[in-house]
């Protein structure tokens, strides 16, 4: 098996600015912090600790490369794309457009190029260079929609990806599954019409956007279908995690039958991640990659691309991520050093409430 991996340290360079994730407003008693929740350096201690465990001896780096603009336009508007062009040349940047996620000067070409990159080893899993890959990019891009962005994400990286997979590649059948902790709003926004473009996202019930990511949003029009929602109670462990793989995202992917599965991989469902309550750990990150693998070597020889979205515990998500790379390219090279603590709360067990879940999505899969 090769596997590829991208890092670029200009994804480190992101900057998030100082205001943890409400603004500093001393007025209404918000101080200025060092870091922004969503500030670089988790990511950049992942890329440390796939190179440190000797992972990256097993792995082929694929080179990233910024995406064009009109490979941005062919998911953005362009009056997005200017705005953001246009605020990252100001001294002090802007924000995409929550309010939420500021950047600094230099953002846009950051952001192209983390969509750029995901493009690239979408190409080089396609042609073959390399079996499955993983394209650590900053800033995350699952939030954001054809006219915004919002939730740290500028540039939905995954929904370029898979437009380019579909009309530059030539893939008919693209499957997107998000694992963010936080619902896949983009993508399910991005392809609500597209029934060749199968979006499944598992997140915890209405954490993030307010009130996205319900059950009943199974897609519109031609794409009825071909969304699914695994809301997750909150408080779910790696049973609950597994289970949802085993009966929902597994049995999705093997109906569909795509050409090519894009995986929007956040690590923020650890129990470590400040922006959620779940609970699970790198076993739950295995599983998730394990089915995820195991759909795959039945419907798309394979080929699989796992893009970086969010994850915030800068101790923990470099552990989740090794072994969810250590998964992808079949080696074990380190062992994980939180694991005896969070895998030893309790709570991993699958619960009733979150097999009625479960089980209540699964019924949607025949009529994929
Ligand atoms: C704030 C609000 C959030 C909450 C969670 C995220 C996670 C993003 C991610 C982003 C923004 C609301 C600060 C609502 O990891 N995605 O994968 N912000 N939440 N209102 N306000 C004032
Ligand atoms: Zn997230």
């Amino acid at each position: 098996m090769t596997t590829g991996y991208l890092w670029d340290e200009i994804f480190g360079w992101h900057d998030t600015g100082s205001g943890s994730m409400f603004p500093a407003d001393p007025l209404a008693g918000l101080q200025p912090i060092a870091h922004h929740v969503a500030h670089p350096d988790t990511k950049r201690r992942m890329h440390e600790l796939v190179c440190v465990s000797g992972l990256i001896d097993h792995l082929t780096r694929v080179s990233p490369r910024n995406a064009t603009d009109e490979e941005i336009l062919r998911v953005h508007t362009a009056d997005y794309v200017e705005r953001i062009k246009r605020d990252s040349e100001l001294p002090k940047g802007g924000d995409a457009g929550d309010g939420i996620s500021p950047f600094g000067k230099g953002a846009f070409e950051i952001a192209a190029r983390g969509a750029g990159s995901a493009i690239a080893m979408t190409e080089a899993v396609v042609n073959g260079d390399v079996d499955n890959g993983y394209a650590l990019v900053n800033p995350a891009g699952h939030h954001a929609i054809a006219e915004t962005g919002m939730g740290f994400c500028i540039f939905n990286n995954v929904a370029i990806a898979a437009k380019h997979a579909r009309e530059v590649l030539g893939m008919k059948k693209v499957a997107i599954v998000d694992w963010d902790v936080h619902h896949g709003n983009g993508a399910q926004a991005i392809f609500a019409e597209d029934p060749s473009v199968l979006t499944i996202s598992l997140h915890q019930d209405r954490c993030f956007p307010p009130n996205s990511g319900l059950l009943e949003d199974r897609g519109v029009g031609e794409g009825t279908n071909y969304n699914i929602n695994i809301p997750m109670p909150t408080g779910t462990g790696d049973e609950g995690y597994a289970y949802a793989a085993k009966c929902v995202i597994g049995p999705a992917l093997e109906a569909f039958g795509p050409d090519l599965i894009l995986v929007a991989s956040g690590f923020d469902a650890n129990a470590m991640d400040p922006l959620s309550r779940q609970l699970i750990t790198s076993r739950g990150f295995v599983d998730l990659a394990e089915t995820v693998m195991n759909a795959s070597a039945s419907t798309v020889q394979g080929r699989i691309v796992m893009v970086q979205e969010g994850g915030y515990s800068p101790v923990y998500v470099p552990f989740c991520g090794v072994a969810t790379i250590e998964t992808l390219a079949g080696v074990h090279v380190l062992e994980d050093a939180i694991l005896p603590v969070v895998g030893g709360m309790g709570g991993h067990q699958l619960e009733d409430h979150q097999k009625a879940l479960v089980d209540h999505v699964a019924t949607f899969i025949s009529d994929i």
